[in-house]
């Protein structure tokens, strides 16, 4: 602004110059218009003023070189007398301009003043919106870590249920391979139970369970392939651990459902509904069968439950049961047990009529809690246990969170090794 005033000056200047040399006297001084004012950034009422003034120092030149007495005859006299007073006033009427602008560049300190303002005023904008993107930034980033963090898990998840998924596959392939080197090599029994089934379906190729396979003369025990019936229909290969007994034929046939004992790194049976429903482990470690085989096993001629332990200090016991019934999933896998018999005692029978639970599905009779995720386990909770053959496999101690049973040991010290098997009860005199 004050530069610009200046600039204003100087340009008046060279007109008072130029119309008092070079033009008549009564020359106005030109209207300023709008543009002139935003061109100079002044405002118009100053300029004018200024245009204004020049004017007036035009007109008094002329009429002072008018009245001058005594100055003769001589233009040439009287024009440079004229001139010398003109510069004088005009000298004068700089002076006056020079303050006038000095007092407009003061009178421009409050604008610069309200200008520092608001500068100081987009600054702090500025410094505002820096620190918002900053944590705005932060915020993103610990959105995009726990996104990682979550894929992760899930991708971890699902390699794990590949893993295993890999591992029943191999394992049936096993049992498939056994069964065709079985049906190349083993004569077909003509007589038998099962090996011509009601439908005619030969099972001598696809062996129903363990007494199938024991029937057609595989009497080592190991594992085999399985093809439980489901309404009728040949169901799909499990494979399976086949007890075969160690003496006679008649003590073996025993398909395994359930194995537990100790492994260098044991299987884990904290799982959710849907595995203890297709099963997991593997019958060379661990595993479940998995509850809709043993409804498929279980739902057509009666079996016979036997259950085999060990306890930490070699001891066993064995407890069977004259029947062994699982309901199918729209029942929630309930538990018919029979009679119990045997030298462990009858503490399974407290889990009889108990539905399915596992740590995802409350089924049991606490109410005040799911006893499956009490007991890291899937198993038929009562409120909540007296065996717990699917509880995490501990070292020898008095805990009722390792694999118990409490009418072998009351005091629930826990055991190192369970198998619950199966075998048709028309083919076990007991
Ligand atoms: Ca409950």
């Amino acid at each position: 602004m004050a530069a610009c005033a200046r600039a204003a000056t100087v340009s008046i200047f060279l007109f008072l110059t130029k119309v008092t040399l070079a033009t008549p006297a009564t020359t106005p001084a030109p209207r300023l218009t709008e543009n002139d004012c935003a061109v100079h950034t002044l405002p118009i009422e100053v300029l004018q003023q200024l245009m204004n003034s020049a004017e007036v120092i035009l007109k008094n030149s002329d009429s002072g070189t008018a009245a001058q007495p005594g100055t003769g005859s001589s233009d040439a006299a009287l024009d440079g007398s004229a001139t010398h007073i003109l510069l004088r006033r005009m000298d004068s009427e700089l002076t006056e301009l020079r303050r006038k602008v000095l007092s407009l560049e003061a009178g421009n300190s409050p604008t610069t003043s309200h200008q520092q303002e608001i500068n100081s005023s987009i600054v702090n904008q500025l410094q505002q919106l820096q620190e918002e993107t900053r944590q705005v930034k932060d915020q993103l980033s610990a959105q995009v870590q726990q996104l990682q963090e979550e894929v992760k898990n899930q991708l971890s998840d699902q390699v794990q249920q590949l893993q295993d998924e890999t591992k029943e596959v191999k394992n049936q392939l096993l049992g498939l391979s056994q069964q065709v080197t079985q049906a190349l090599q083993v004569p077909v029994a003509t007589s038998g139970r099962g090996l011509e089934t009601q439908s005619g379906h030969d099972t001598s190729i696809r062996p129903q369970d363990c007494y199938d396979l024991l029937r057609s003369g595989r009497n080592e025990s190991g594992i085999y392939t399985i093809y439980p019936q489901t309404c009728g229909l040949p169901g799909e290969g499990v494979a399976v651990w086949c007890d075969m007994g160690e003496k006679e034929v008649d003590e073996g046939g025993w398909t395994v459902v359930l194995l537990r004992r100790p492994l260098s790194t044991q299987v884990n049976f904290n799982r959710g509904w849907r595995d203890y429903r297709i099963g997991f482990g593997s019958p060379d470690t661990e595993y479940w069968i998995g509850n809709d085989v043993l409804h498929a096993v279980t739902n057509g001629a009666t079996q016979v439950l036997r259950v085999d332990m060990t306890d930490w200090d070699g001891q066993s016991r064995y407890q069977e049961y004259s029947s062994f019934h699982v309901a199918d999933r729209d029942h929630e896998y309930s538990l018919r047990l029979g009679t119990g018999s045997g030298t462990a005692g009858d503490a399974l029978k407290r889990h009889d009529n108990m539905l399915f639970s596992t740590p995802d599905r409350d089924n049991d009779i606490d109410s005040s809690r799911n006893c499956a995720v009490t007991y890291s386990s899937g198993f038929w909770f009562n409120k909540c246990l007296y065996v717990s053959p699917t509880n995490p496999l501990l070292s020898k101690q008095k805990n009722a969170k390792g694999i118990i049973w409490n009418t072998f040991h009351s005091d629930l010290t826990t055991l190192q090794r369970v198998t619950f098997k199966v075998k048709p009860a028309m083919c076990y005199s007991g």
